[in-house]
């Protein structure tokens, strides 16, 4: 039986990346990261002023594709939740709060470079050069929506928790055994971190010298469990120097601590040093998925401390202060990210028409003769209603 929806194969090629390309001018190696020391790194205080002396050198154009890739994640973000809530989409994971620890952690790495993400990454994979379209599908669970776009050397994520990270050291060696000059970065949660897989994957990649980078987004909670009942040190980064892996923390709210510190992570990487674990430390502002209350285990006021961090406003406060940005061009970026994000929806729509003759079609190979009656009656019901 051909599979159900075939047409909805990705036939195009994705999107121009927003990102893939090294950038010229890779921030240089501000050696942040040895095993003996565990950095606190922030760049970009919450009023958006940078410590210039670890900033990366970016120019404008640079600076401007980084805050685009943040707004068009908050679009994407803010419309999905719409889209569910209206019964367009099966459910998706908010990365609301999360933007800077998403763009700035895929910033430094090239087109060859793999990316093995969590299921809460949107914005880098947006970045990477996945369809919004196709995220969409995805999300609203057309398998077609899972399949990489070509060129894009990344995976699909899982939702089955940290099951993703030995699938990135494997990439890690894989690459390794071939002598390829390419690195692998992997996300996943503090709720990851407790899984045995993941500390697995840790160990093993310390051993082999993997060219790993691992992320651990700490956003505060695995669904209701808040980190500090996950794990009895706050710092989730400690944990990496016990299996010989140097670490960093860094503000996951500071896209420039971000790219500074990934970029080293990535050039230890490919010089052979192995891998490095770096902490973002961050606020899932929004929902775990749609299925989910946050009400009902945290108080208004810790979200209203975080509102205060937005990742977004720091940025823009300090594209301001460097005249890059001002307020009217922050309004047309977000008018077109809201409208490139609108346009996808459209095509999205037009991809997916339901079609209710199908319902009964992709349980069984032959239905029980109850279903039988049913669908008998069902589909006399839609002839009558002159329903296709
Ligand atoms: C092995 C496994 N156990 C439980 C779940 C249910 N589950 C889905 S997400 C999640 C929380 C994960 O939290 P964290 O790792 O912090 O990532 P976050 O969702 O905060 O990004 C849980 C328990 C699952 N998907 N897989
Ligand atoms: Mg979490």
């Amino acid at each position: 039986m051909p599979l159900p929806y075939d047409e909805l194969a990705m036939t195009t090629t994705p999107q121009k990346p927003l990102g893939g390309i090294a950038p010229s001018d890779t921030p240089v190696r501000k050696n942040l990261i040895e095993l003996g020391h565990i950095e606190d790194l922030q760049i970009l205080n919450e009023d958006g002023e940078a410590d210039e002396a670890f900033a990366p050198q970016l120019d404008d154009e640079a600076l401007l594709t980084i805050h685009r890739g943040m707004v068009l994640t908050r679009k994407l973000d803010l419309r999905m939740l719409t889209m569910q809530r209206q019964g367009e989409m099966g459910t998706f994971a908010p990365s609301y709060g999360q933007e800077a620890t998403q763009i700035g952690q895929i910033h430094p790495l090239r087109t060859q470079d793999w990316f093995v993400p969590s299921y809460r990454s949107f914005g880098a994979q947006l970045w990477r050069g996945w369809t919004i379209e196709g995220l969409l599908l995805l999300w609203a669970g057309y398998f077609q929506g899972f399949e990489v776009p070509k060129g894009v050397n990344d995976l699909p994520f899982s939702i089955v928790v940290g099951s993703h990270v030995p699938r990135a050291v494997g990439v890690g060696m894989g690459i390794k055994q071939r002598h390829e000059n390419s690195v692998v970065l992997t996300n996943f949660g503090d709720g990851a971190m407790s899984q045995g897989c993941v500390n697995e994957a840790f160990n093993f990649a310390a051993v082999y010298k993997a060219p790993v980078v691992f992320v651990v987004e700490n956003n505060g909670y695995a669904i209701s469990h808040p980190t500090e009942k996950q794990a009895a040190t706050k710092e989730l980064a400690r944990r990496g120097p016990g299996f010989g892996i140097p670490s960093i923390r860094v503000d996951g709210n500071d896209v420039l601590a971000m790219i500074v510190a990934t970029s080293e992570a990535v050039e230890r990487a490919r010089a052979g040093e192995g891998p490095t674990l770096i902490e973002a430390v961050t606020y899932r502002m929004s929902l775990h998925t749609t299925a989910d209350d946050p009400k009902v285990y945290r108080d208004d006021d810790e979200v209203e401390q975080w509102t205060l961090k937005c990742p977004i406003t720091r940025f823009e406060k300090y594209l301001i202060g460097k005249d890059v940005l001002d307020e009217a061009a922050i309004e047309r970026i977000g008018s077109e990210c809201e409208q490139e994000v609108l346009d996808a929806r459209e095509r999205f729509r037009a991809r997916t028409k339901a079609r209710p003759r199908e319902v009964f079609d992709f349980m069984y190979e032959k239905l029980p003769p109850e279903l039988e009656r049913q669908k008998r009656e069902y589909l006399d019901k839609l002839d009558r209603k002159g329903i296709d």
